[in-house]
């Protein structure tokens, strides 16, 4: 099979959960990294340089065999089904994963909507805003969801939730996002811990080594 992995050159979440399950369960793949330049165009047009559809115009993009496939998490279970990341025959555990990686999409989607604002200042007081109320709310919940010692977020083995969530609250609490301190692990220790079992993963170790620019803030796990 023929995959071409289509995103920016960053390490978000909704392109690293695939691109990792791809890694890790040595699934050989392209990893296409678009410029900005051509991001622009891709929203504008719906294509990579008239070579690759981009169904909604949006990134991640996979291309499976010549055809594109869109959406994050859509994208993610196909990468976890040929990865071994993502339970094929246990269907409430693929529900569990699936609660995971949509949680992560609402919050991203929360966000999103703070960084419409172009004043910085006003930009800076509705994260603020945000993370007192509606993020703490969600992060209480997800911590609530969270069995007490368990390794992993779903099962006994690592999913694709595991990464997302671990991709998502890297970001969170990396101290960039103006108006969310980096400190917001701190009060959800099971979250914590999950992000650290999964830093702390030796696939995960690779693909940081491999991918990442030295010395990225991949988050503040600490205890
Ligand atoms: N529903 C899509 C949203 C993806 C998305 O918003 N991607 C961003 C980049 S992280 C994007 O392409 N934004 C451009 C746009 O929405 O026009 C998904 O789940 O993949």
């Amino acid at each position: 099979m023929e995959l071409v992995f289509i995103y920016l050159d960053i390490p978000f979440w909704r392109a690293e959960v695939g691109r990792i399950a791809l890694f890790m369960g040595d699934v050989n793949f392209r990893d296409l990294r678009v410029t900005r330049e051509e991001f622009l165009k891709i929203k504008e047009n719906g294509s990579l340089n008239g070579k690759f559809s981009i169904p909604f115009h949006q990134l991640p993009c996979l291309i499976v065999n010549g055809e594109s496939i869109a959406q994050t998490a859509g994208i993610a279970r196909f990468c976890g089904k040929l990865s071994n990341l993502y339970p094929t025959n246990d269907d409430k555990s693929a529900g569990l994963v699936d609660q995971f990686i949509d949680f992560a999409t609402d919050i991203t989607v929360l966000i999103s909507q703070s960084s419409k604002f172009s004043d910085i200042e006003k930009k800076r007081l509705s994260r603020v805003e945000l993370y007192k109320n509606e993020l703490s709310r969600k992060f209480s919940m997800l911590e609530k969801c969270i069995k007490k010692d368990n390794t992993w977020l779903v099962s006994s083995n690592i999913t694709i939730a595991d990464i997302a969530i671990w991709r998502l609250m890297g970001w969170l609490s990396s101290g960039e996002l103006d108006g969310v301190p980096n400190d917001i692990l701190s009060n959800y220790p099971k979250i914590r811990d999950i992000c650290i079992n999964v830093d702390n993963h030796t696939k995960i170790k690779a693909w940081v080594k491999k991918t990442y620019p030295n010395e990225y803030n991949r988050g503040n796990f600490i205890k």
